[in-house]
């Protein structure tokens, strides 16, 4: 049995691996709130999703990019689902596949009736690449609310923090600097619980 854990806040009393998805007709059967976390590979999706589920090792890490090339869903609570979606742009895999990729992920963002929202990170350090930005702006386009997090914020110090905070709001045209977070540290994840919880809510209507 699972023991129940607080992480920002939040109380996970379970959280369990449903299952992995290649294509959209094999969506997990229970129709719960979905929240997609999406950004470059090695952006740290999956360990924020460890760490938002007070888990050590539930969703695999990464030791090479590019690790997470399905959609898998994690159920918890018994009330909604994290989404945990392979990295955006990865340089290894062909040019081909990598469409084909970006189009698999843009038609489970457009079809997906009970997605409520998506966590989109960059990496604090590298404050967004242009790959983000056209991911980004091509997902606002299916109307699906999206929340652009910064990672990794134990690998930075005070003044390449502000000026990328800075760099990124511009770069994505977000009305507030963006959350940041550390997985590793365990830094932001009570903000962004938060932020979970209304999207799921349905406080963001999508
Ligand atoms: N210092 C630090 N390292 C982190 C943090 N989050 C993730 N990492 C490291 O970054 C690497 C990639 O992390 P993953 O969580 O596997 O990244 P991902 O975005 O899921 O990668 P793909 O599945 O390849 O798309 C691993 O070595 C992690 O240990 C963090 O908050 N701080
Ligand atoms: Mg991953």
């Amino acid at each position: 049995m699972r023991q129940e854990r607080v992480v920002g806040g939040v109380t996970v009393f379970s959280a369990e691996f449903v299952k992995s998805s290649v294509d959209l007709k094999d969506l997990p059967e229970e129709r719960l709130p979905q929240v997609a976390f999406l950004g470059r590979s090695n952006v740290g999706k999956s360990s924020l999703l460890n760490a938002l589920m007070g888990e050590k090792a539930l969703v695999k890490v990464s030791g090479s990019p590019g690790k997470t090339r399905e959609l898998n869903f994690f159920k918890i609570n018994d009330a909604f689902y994290f989404v945990d979606l392979p990295g955006v742009g990865y340089a290894k895999v062909s040019i081909t596949k990598r469409d084909a990729m970006a189009e698999s992920i843009r038609n489970y963002v457009e079809k997906s009736e009970d997605l409520k929202g998506i966590i989109y990170l960059v990496d604090i350090r590298h404050g967004g690449h242009d790959i983000d930005v056209e991911t980004v702006n091509s997902l606002r386009e299916t109307g699906c609310p999206i929340l652009v997090v910064a990672s990794k914020k134990d690998k930075v110090g005070q003044a390449e923090l502000s000026k990328n905070k800075k760099l990124i709001q511009e770069k994505f045209g977000l009305v507030n600097p963006p959350l940041v977070v550390s997985s590793v540290k365990k830094i932001g994840l009570d903000s962004l619980w938060a932020e979970i919880l209304s999207s799921v809510a349905g406080t963001h209507a999508k």
